[in-house]
C-alpha cells in the first residue's frame, strides 16, 4: 500500500508548490500595479508639542472608500504594548486658533487645541463622528502601523481638517460603570461629555494637518 501512496504524494507536492508560487506572484503584481495607480491624495504628518515627527497619515481613494495609512514612529508620543485613539478633528473654529498649536511649556491637556473637536455632521456623538477612526495598537518597539478603509469621507473631505493621536485608548462609547480602575463612575464627566465627544482617549499628543502631499 505504502508503495501506491508514495508515488501520489511525490506528483501532489511539486503541482501544489507550483499553483501556490504562481499565485503569489499575480498577487503581487495586482498590488504594485494598484500601488502605482493610486498614490495618497492627502497627507499629514504628526508631530509632537515640542515639533518632533512622530509618523504620518495618508488617505487615498480606494475600491469600498477612502484608504487610511496610518504610521506611528515616535515612542515618546505612546505607550508601547497599549491601544491609543486617533480621529480627523474638524479644524474648523478660528476662535481657538487654526492648524496644530502646542506650546510644550503648557500642559499636556492643552495641546493641540486649535483643531477644535472631530469631525462630525450636526450632533453626532462618538461613535458616529464622521472623524472617528479605528485605534492604533503600539508594537513593543513603541511604532504602530494600521491600515483601513472607511466610507464616512473622501481624501477631498478632510483637507485642511486634522489628525489627532492620543494618550489613551479611545472607548468608543462603552462605559462600564463601576469602581475598578477600568469601569466609570456612573454620571461622572469621563463617562457623559467625555464619551460623547472624544471616547474620552485622553490629551491629545500628537497632530497633523491635512494636506495635499
Ligand atoms: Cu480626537
Amino acid at each position: 500500500m505504502e508503495l501506491t501512496r508514495w508515488p501520489l504524494a511525490a506528483l501532489t507536492a511539486p503541482l501544489l508548490l507550483a499553483a501556490c508560487g504562481d499565485a503569489s506572484e499575480t498577487t503581487t503584481a495586482t498590488t504594485v500595479a494598484a500601488a502605482q495607480a493610486s498614490a495618497p491624495e492627502a497627507r499629514a504628518t504628526l508631530t509632537t508639542a515640542d515639533g518632533a515627527s512622530a509618523g504620518t497619515v495618508s488617505f487615498r481613494g480606494a475600491p469600498g472608500g477612502t484608504e487610511v495609512d496610518i504610521q506611528v514612529t515616535a515612542a515618546r508620543a505612546v505607550t508601547a504594548g497599549r491601544f491609543h485613539g486617533i480621529h480627523v478633528h474638524a479644524n474648523d473654529n478660528p476662535a481657538n486658533g487654526e492648524g496644530c498649536k502646542a506650546d510644550p511649556a503648557a500642559g499636556p491637556a492643552t495641546w493641540f487645541t486649535a483643531v477644535d473637536g472631530h469631525l462630525k455632521a450636526g450632533t453626532a456623538t462618538h461613535t458616529d463622528h464622521t472623524g472617528d477612526l479605528p485605534s492604533v495598537l503600539v508594537r513593543k518597539d513603541g511604532t504602530a502601523s494600521l491600515r483601513f478603509t472607511t466610507d464616512r469621507f473622501t481624501p477631498a473631505e478632510v483637507m485642511g481638517k486634522a489628525v489627532v493621536l492620543h494618550a489613551n485608548a479611545d472607548n468608543f462609547g462603552n462605559i462600564p460603570t463601576g469602581s475598578l480602575p477600568d469601569q466609570y463612575e456612573a454620571n461622572a464627566e469621563a463617562a457623559t461629555t467625555k464619551t460623547a465627544d472624544t471616547g474620552n482617549a485622553g490629551d491629545r499628543v500628537a497632530c497633523g494637518l491635512i494636506s495635499r502631499p
